[in-house]
C-alpha cells in the first residue's frame, strides 16, 4: 500500500487471508500483552464471558491491557466489548475492530499522573459505542489513522475535568452517525489537529474550551 487512493478505499480493518479468520476464542479474564511484546490475533474473534455486560456501567474488565511498549493486532473483538482495550503508553493497535464497543473501546491509563508516551492507533473498525470510543485518562499523544467508525457517542475524549495535556492527531479517518462529538476535552491545553476526516451525521465536531485548540495539519 503506497498511495494515498490505496489507503483511503481501505479504511478500517481488514482481516482476508489471515489463518484465524472466521475462529473465535471465549476468554474469562483480560488477555495482558507483556512489555515490548506482541500480540497478533491472525484475524481471530475474542468473546468475553464474565467480564462485563458491554452497558454503560464502570469497572467492567477490558478484554486487552497493554502494557507499557506492547502491540495489539488483528483482531476482532465481539459482543459485549466491556471495557475494551487499556493501554498504558507508548503502544501500537493495528487492525482491530469493536464489533459492539462496551463501556468504551480503549482508554489510555498511563501511569497515575505520568504522561503515556505516544499511542498509534490505526487499521481499526468501531461500531454501536453508546459513549465514547477513545477515552484519555493520562497525558499522551496519540495518532489515528485509517479509522472507521460509525454510530458513536464522541471519537475521543480526555477524562472530564482534567487539566493536562493531551495531543491528538486524526488521520484518514471516516466516521458516521456521531451523538456527542468527534473530540471533546476540558482542558485548555489539549490540543486536536486532523486532515482526511470525513464525519457524516454529526451536529457538533470538537468541544473544546477555545475552538484555537483545533486545527488540520
Ligand atoms: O467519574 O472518571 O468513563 O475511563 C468519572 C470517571 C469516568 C471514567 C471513564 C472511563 O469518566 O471512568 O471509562
Ligand atoms: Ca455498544
Ligand atoms: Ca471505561
Amino acid at each position: 500500500m503506497s498511495s494515498s487512493s490505496e489507503n483511503l478505499s481501505s479504511v478500517g480493518a481488514s482481516y482476508s487471508g489471515m489463518s484465524n479468520y472466521g475462529k473465535s476464542e471465549t476468554i474469562t479474564s483480560t488477555i495482558v500483552v507483556d512489555s515490548g511484546k506482541t500480540y497478533d490475533g491472525k484475524g481471530i474473534t475474542i468473546i468475553a464471558s464474565g467480564m462485563g455486560d458491554g452497558s454503560q456501567a464502570e469497572n467492567q474488565e477490558p478484554i486487552f491491557k497493554l502494557k507499557e511498549g506492547a502491540t495489539l493486532k488483528n483482531v476482532i473483538i465481539a459482543s459485549p466489548g466491556c471495557d475494551g482495550v487499556h493501554v498504558y503508553g507508548n503502544n501500537t493497535v493495528d487492525n482491530v475492530t469493536w464489533e459492539d464497543v462496551g463501556e468504551d473501546a480503549l482508554t489510555v491509563k498511563g501511569s497515575s499522573s505520568a504522561d503515556a508516551g505516544t499511542i498509534n492507533i490505526s487499521n481499526c473498525t468501531a461500531s454501536a459505542a453508546t459513549d465514547k470510543l477513545f477515552q484519555c485518562n493520562a497525558p499522551c499523544k496519540v495518532y489515528f489513522s485509517n479509522i472507521k467508525a460509525n454510530d458513536i457517542g464522541k471519537f475521543v475524549r480526555q477524562n472530564g475535568g482534567t487539566s493536562y495535556k493531551c495531543e491528538w492527531y486524526i488521520n484518514n479517518c471516516t466516521i458516521d452517525k456521531v451523538k456527542d462529538s468527534i473530540a471533546r476535552t476540558d482542558s485548555k491545553s489539549t490540543k486536536c489537529y486532523y486532515k482526511n476526516l470525513t464525519v457524516t451525521n454529526c451536529t457538533t465536531w470538537w468541544k473544546f474550551p477555545s475552538s484555537s485548540q483545533v486545527s488540520t495539519y
